[in-house]
């Protein structure tokens, strides 16, 4: 009888402790939340993000470095606008080596250094996604993924009037010197996701999932990203993590 009981204590314990785990797991991903303000003036796509409405947008700064092993974590600063017709995305990435070489559309833009926008336009159905990734060469790739990351072939899908321009400050495919950053600025028209979006263009209020990734390059590559993934080798394709945005209409 009293081995019965140890047991019984010993099974209770375990279970307590378990839950207790599992909790703590559960709550230790706290999605990240950025409002994406109204373009206060046209946004020049040139890879220059001196525009008064770039200056105003809140910086996302705190990029994982979620699969990291070793290495230089190389820094990236990015910034979320929209107006009418686009979504706008801008990055820094500081960069001792760059490398893009893919100027093609749908070409190897993975093996350069790579920016990406991943979103789910409707957070009622945070499975289906988009995946738009560039080079500082303004090569891009786009994906839509509409029945979630499991399925085997991501669905073609190319988006309509993407702009993209990009900057560096350095020697392009040359890694025996230091190069200082890269700088892409992206618009992306809202109508690639009519009947994706809840409205489009979205109305203020309207909350998407997205995520910022940044991997590539010849030297020192490595992941990072803005909302951090849960897979134990690298995958960007991890949709139940993406952060939250949401459209204000607001100017800053
Ligand atoms: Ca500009
Ligand atoms: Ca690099
Ligand atoms: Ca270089």
């Amino acid at each position: 009888m009293a081995t019965f009981r140890f047991v019984g204590v010993s099974l209770l314990l375990v279970i307590q402790i378990r839950t207790a785990f599992g909790d703590e797991t559960a709550g230790s991903f706290e999605q990240p939340r950025y409002t994406i303000y109204r373009a206060v003036a046209p946004v020049m796509i040139d890879g220059q993000l001196d525009e008064d409405a770039w200056q105003a947008a809140p910086v996302i700064e705190d990029f994982h470095f979620t699969w990291y092993e070793s290495g230089v974590k190389e820094t990236s600063t990015a910034r979320i606008l929209w107006d009418d017709t686009y979504l706008y995305v801008a990055h820094v990435c500081e960069d001792a080596w760059i490398a893009a070489r893919c100027r093609e559309h749908d070409g190897p833009v993975a093996r350069d250094d790579c920016f990406e926008v991943m979103l789910a336009p409707d957070v009622e159905q945070p499975n289906v996604y988009f995946n738009i990734e560039w080079n500082v060469l303004g090569a891009w790739v786009d994906n839509h993924r509409p029945h979630g990351p499991k399925q085997p072939k991501a669905h073609r899908w190319d988006a309509e009037g993407v702009k993209i321009a990009g900057t560096y400050e350095g020697s392009l495919n040359d890694d025996t010197d230091r190069d200082v950053r890269w700088t892409c600025e992206v618009a992306i028209p809202f109508t690639n996701f009519t009947g994706f979006a809840q409205h489009t263009p979205p109305r203020p209020g309207d909350a998407w999932n997205l995520n910022l990734n940044r991997h590539g390059g010849d030297t020192n590559l490595q992941y990072s990203q803005w909302s951090p993934a849960d897979t134990p080798r690298p995958s960007f394709h991890t949709p139940h993590r993406f952060g939250r945005v949401t459209f204000s209409d607001k100017m800053r």
